[in-house]
């Protein structure tokens, strides 16, 4: 059998069993049987005029926290609500991103951005050939697709062939006759920008002296001004949904047509969007089905609650499910409606990588009660100073308010390095501030879900565990995703050493000082990282972390001159910052960018080494005029760099 086919189906059975110690011979029935039904149970082939048309509507960065049928009594979303009285309401509904682009690379392959290696917010890396997209499934079952309007994919793609339109006027009035047709709308008024501009107070509809801010925000009025404003946004996008709906209606096609209503992702409140806690990947999920295709109800009656874990991953095969397309094997989530629908899965994964200029690696696992976070970058803070999160006034105010002291524990841990590890029972923590992963009553739930997270990376062949200043040398033009797909990659080596390296405890310093002499530039990454994070026990390592320091991988002399830095060997350090700053053959923008981040992580600083960062920043200073210094990260990070130096 192929290794391919049996590790999924091996990964949707555990997703289903609470014993994961099932034995191999056992697997091998199950597997066999498993597949045994993929190829013989194909569902039935539906005319293209009994299909269910699919209007989806998607709103962005808004949690489902905001939302009236979500339980919270101060919010005003009279339409959305309703819509969750008509249709199912979702109460485990999960991004598996916590960010547009990332999000929706998920969203349209069903694949994990993590898995395809299009994880990193933002970025153009190729798409593999393997995986296709939703809108060229549906076309093939007679669907006329749309778009209105936003692509966003993080990939290099052509959006006008992957949809029959894809524009701000694009309909679904403009199909042939007795098409289905599959449209999707984007409404941008809860974006994140939406509170960058500050709304006059006494303009405000919610009082800011009524809103409930979360725990760990500083109590500031900035900070209840822009709660309150969020709250407006949130009213305002409601109305404009109840647009959409009420056009479907007068189309006289409501009664054909399923809708689906979600928010891409969480936030926008400091802590949401960007991380993986239930603030920035919950989000609210509705679906409404007309009685005609009452087959496909999740729950007995419209207007029921469905608490099964669903996330973005899920949406392809659910749709295909609909449509009544075999869903494919290298898809990996859960047909959740239709005739393949599974059985509820017992995890929903999310991830995040680097955002804009921002590096970060974080994995998650939700349960239906309990999140597991796995910091794979502790040695960096969560609330790192990212230009565009920071343009939001009460972001800009929870900082000020850490640096002047005026923070109590709470508000103030977001600002300091984090843990290895975090474990929230979500239900009686709903902001996630009580870790419970050094809670010896927790022990057995966070070893059961540290495992879910394990199995879930060798699954999916998590591409996160490749530096990206190391793609282009793994993955040349093609997708990353075919490379950890691929005999050339040693997953199995890549995941020891990442684990261990993130592993809590006195480090395995000779281990990572044999993975700094690995052939393989992401092993040597995650021996230095082991080192970084195991420091206080990493004397033995000084050599070989010289000698890491010089490293042709970009990633890897970096967290080799962040260790040495942080051990008080600082001239080897800045002279291997500045190598990389300075070396623009060798070195790409990631490659400076990381050292960069490096480099304000630990303020790294010499007359030297700030003239380096000051050319860097004046030869380009030019390419951060408009959005386009959301693409020149080296010299965005060199800016925030010379303005906290006080050098610009
Ligand atoms: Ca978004």
């Amino acid at each position: 059998m192929h290794t391919e086919t049996h590790e999924k189906t091996k990964y949707r059975k555990m997703k289903r069993q609470q014993n994961l110690k099932t034995s191999k011979f056992a697997a091998l029935i199950l597997t066999t049987f498993f597949s045994f039904l993929f190829f013989t149970c194909q569902t039935k082939v539906i005319k293209p005029d009994e299909l269910p048309n699919i209007l989806m509507i998607t709103t962005e960065d808004n949690s489902a926290y905001f939302l009236g049928c979500y339980g919270n009594s101060y919010a005003t979303t009279p339409n959305l609500d309703k819509l969750a009285s008509e249709g199912f309401l979702y109460t485990n509904a999960f991004a598996n991103c916590p960010v547009c682009a990332p999000a929706r690379n998920t969203i349209l392959t069903g694949v994990y951005a993590a898995s395809n290696g299009n994880e990193q917010m933002r970025s153009r890396y190729a798409k593999s050939e393997i995986v296709k997209t939703y809108p060229e499934y549906m076309h093939e079952a007679g669907y006329y697709c749309t778009n209105n309007s936003k692509t966003d994919y993080n990939y290099e793609g052509d959006w006008e062939a992957l949809w029959d339109e894809c524009s701000r006027e694009a309909t679904y009035k403009n199909r042939a006759e007795g098409q289905p047709f599959f449209a999707v709308y984007s409404n941008m008024t809860t974006h994140e920008s939406s509170i960058h501009r500050s709304i006059p107070t006494e303009e405000l509809k919610h009082d800011p002296a009524k809103v409930e801010i979360a725990p760990y925000h500083p109590d500031l009025p900035v900070v209840r001004h822009d709660w309150a404003q969020y709250y407006d946004k949130h009213e305002q996008m409601d109305a404009e949904v109840a647009e959409i709906l009420k056009e479907l209606e007068e189309s006289g096609e409501a009664e054909n047509t399923i809708v689906i209503y979600y928010g891409d992702h969480g936030g926008v409140l400091a802590r949401s969007k960007r991380f993986v806690y239930e603030t920035g990947t919950r989000v609210p999920f509705i679906i409404r089905i007309p009685e005609k295709y009452k087959y496909l109800y999740p729950a007995e009656k419209p207007g029921d609650k469905v608490d099964r874990l669903v996330s973005f991953v899920d949406l392809v095969p659910a749709f295909l499910s609909i449509a009544g397309i075999p869903v494919p094997e290298y898809l990996q989530g859960d047909a959740f409606l239709g005739e393949q629908k599974t059985e509820d899965p017992e995890y929903a994964f999310m991830t995040r990588k680097r955002m804009d200029e921002r590096y970060d690696m974080v994995r998650a696992v939700r349960d239906k009660k309990f999140r597991y976070i796995r910091n794979y970058m502790p040695f960096r803070i969560t609330m790192q100073h990212l230009d565009y999160l920071f343009r939001a006034p009460s972001a800009q105010a929870w900082e000020d308010a850490f640096k002047a002291g005026q923070t109590n524990e709470v508000q103030s841990r977001f600002f300091l390095e984090k843990p290895l590890e975090e474990l929230y029972d979500t239900e009686n923590d709903p902001w996630e501030i009580n870790n419970l992963a050094e809670d010896p009553d927790y022990a057995d739930v966070l070893a059961r879900m540290r495992e879910a997270q394990t199995y879930w990376m060798r699954e999916v062949r998590d591409a996160g565990l490749i530096p990206e200043t190391e793609y282009p040398d793994f993955a040349g033009d093609k997708s990353l995703y075919d490379y950890m797909h691929s005999d050339a990659c040693p997953f199995e080596e890549l995941l020891q050493a990442a684990q261990l390296a993130t592993t809590p405890g006195e480090g395995s310093i000779d281990a990572f000082v044999n993975y700094l002499k690995s052939d393989h530039s992401a092993i040597r990454y995650w021996g230095a990282v082991g080192l970084l994070i195991h420091r206080d026990h990493a004397e033995p390592a000084i050599q070989s972390l010289e000698e890491a320091a010089n490293d042709d991988a970009g990633a890897v002399a970096t967290m080799a001159a962040e260790t040495l830095y942080r051990m008080g060997e600082k001239e080897q350090a800045l002279n291997s910052y500045i190598r990389i700053l300075k070396d623009t053959v060798n070195f790409a923008m990631a490659d400076r960018n990381f050292a960069l981040n490096s480099i304000d992580a630990i303020n790294a600083q010499s007359p030297e080494l700030t003239k380096t960062v000051k050319e860097l920043y004046d030869s380009q200073s030019s390419a951060l005029e408009g959005f386009a210094r959301f693409n020149v990260f080296d010299v965005l990070m060199s800016e925030t760099l010379l303005k906290k130096w006080g050098e610009i």
